[in-house]
């Protein structure tokens, strides 16, 4: 789907609505001389002779009515750009059509339009980048939010490539020692002891174990923690949780057994994000129907997944006391108490010290909740990730095959079952980890990384 390296390529790079600036990118060989065909520079400036990245002012001549429209152009004339070719940006009044114009002249001048993630996968090819820095820069710009745009930022500084890149240079080091005693076979000269040979397998696939574990903590990143409404039918939940999140989200009503399906709004407050999920009441019933139970499933489903429950007792409700049989339950994460219901009757507060009391209806105790539930999450450990979903997703396997190559080359090499066979093993060991940093790519690997972007990235 890509064209060649040699075509100079242009396309928008700020979002394409009305805004005060709009930019748009142009890369390859013949940038210059598509610049110089299109754009008329004010004083005596000439691109042509430009050798270091400079600023120009001028206009881009682009068709009637209007004819010229003002713009910088910034130009990186030689290899040291973000392509590592030739490369310029053209940053001018962010009007959609005139932004098209500009495009259409650029391309009337030699250049042609990119494809999505061209511009970075020029890096790539180039060396600039590897894919787990690629894929950052997709985070970067699929980010929603906070906490996965400063994960896709780290991936981009390096953070998962260049542990994978020290490992990957640690193997082929010890590859290279293995192979040079199979060379010497005969005079049987070891380049490396079976003793070291085996240590250095294990601290390498114990650094490959390490990656994966971070790699399926940033799957729960991803996945916002889950703060679960849990409570008797009735007891006010989903009207705790349209009031909490300010919205009509949840249906209510005065009948017992509203709530079937989970309800589920995301969150942020004081700077904690999360989702709020209501559920349907849990029973004891000695009699249900199928919808029944399948909505008490699911509610079970969600509280086992719950970082946090706010379990919910109605302060109207006389049996509704400290001793509620609800508490004897555990839960899976932490838990918070929460009397609903405050402005009918003061809650028999007794045996639950801490228990908020809050009123859907006049605001009671709404603002201390929120405020009580961002503490929890944001007590919670935040596991140390460095991944994006992507890559997360494109490494696993990979990650896992070679920490697989590994045990086995330490098994062999152990066992004292051949060199041959520790050097195959590492060999694959090594192929695996080359994928994930981009040291060895395919073309669909390419494909399917880079025909996510969008266009001008
Ligand atoms: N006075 C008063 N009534 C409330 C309050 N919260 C909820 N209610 C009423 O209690 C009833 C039940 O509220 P819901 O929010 O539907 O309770 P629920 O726990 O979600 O009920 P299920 O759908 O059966 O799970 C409704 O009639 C609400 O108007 C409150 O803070 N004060
Ligand atoms: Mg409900």
């Amino acid at each position: 789907m890509y064209g060649a390296l040699e075509d100079t390529i242009a396309a928008l790079a700020s979002p394409p609505a009305s805004a005060v600036r709009g930019v748009i990118r142009v890369s390859g060989p013949g940038t210059v001389r598509c610049l110089a065909r299109c754009v008329r520079l004010a004083g005596d400036q000439r691109l042509d002779t430009c050798r270091r990245p400079t600023r120009f002012d001028g206009d881009v001549l682009i068709a009637a009515p209007l004819a010229t429209l003002p713009c910088q152009i910034y130009l990186w004339p030689t290899h040291r750009s973000y392509t590592r070719q030739p490369a310029a940006e053209l940053h001018t009044l962010g009007a959609l059509p005139l932004l098209e114009a500009a495009l259409a002249a650029l391309c009337q001048a030699g250049a042609r339009l990119a494809w999505p993630g061209e511009f970075t996968l020029r890096a790539f090819l180039a060396g600039r980048l590897d894919l787990t820095q690629a894929e950052a820069v997709l985070g970067v710009i699929e980010a929603e939010t906070e906490g996965e745009l400063q994960v896709a930022l780290s991936q981009l500084a390096g953070g998962l490539g260049t542990p994978l890149q020290q490992l990957r240079g640690e193997l082929l080091d010890l590859l290279a020692h293995v192979e040079a005693g199979l060379d010497f076979v005969e005079e049987d000269i070891a380049f490396i002891t079976t003793e070291a040979l085996a240590e250095q397998l294990r601290r390498a696939a114990d650094a490959v174990q390490s990656l994966l574990q971070q790699l399926t903590a940033r799957a729960e990143v991803r996945h916002r923690p889950r703060v679960v409404l849990r409570g008797a039918p009735n007891a006010g939940k989903s009207s705790l949780l349209n009031t909490l999140v300010g919205a009509d989200a949840a249906l209510v009503s005065t009948e017992p057994g509203t709530t079937r399906d989970y309800v589920a709004k995301p969150f942020r407050w004081h700077g904690v994000e999360g989702v709020l999920i209501d559920t349907a009441g849990l029973t004891h019933r000695a009699e249900s129907d199928a919808v029944d139970d399948a909505a008490q499933h699911v509610t079970r489903q969600q509280l086992r997944a719950a970082a946090l429950e706010l379990l919910c007792l109605d302060a109207s409700q006389p049996q509704a006391t400290g001793q509620d049989p609800w508490l004897s339950t555990p839960p899976t994460g932490q838990r918070l108490v929460v009397w609903t219901k405050g402005d009918l009757a003061a809650p028999a507060t007794t045996g639950q010290p801490g228990a908020l009391v809050t009123s859907s209806r006049t605001g009671l105790g709404i603002a201390d909740l929120r405020c009580a539930i961002a503490r929890v999450l944001a007590d919670r450990p935040v596991p140390v990730v460095a991944a994006v979903a992507s890559t997360a997703a494109r490494c696993h396997a990979c990650l896992h095959a070679a920490w697989h190559g590994l045990q086995q080359a330490r098994e062999i090499a152990t066992e004292r079952g051949g060199e041959e066979l520790v050097a195959a093993e590492l060999r694959e060991a090594l192929d695996q980890l080359g994928q994930v940093v981009g040291a060895v790519y395919t073309d669909d690997i390419l494909e399917r990384i880079f025909s996510r972007f969008c266009i001008g990235k």
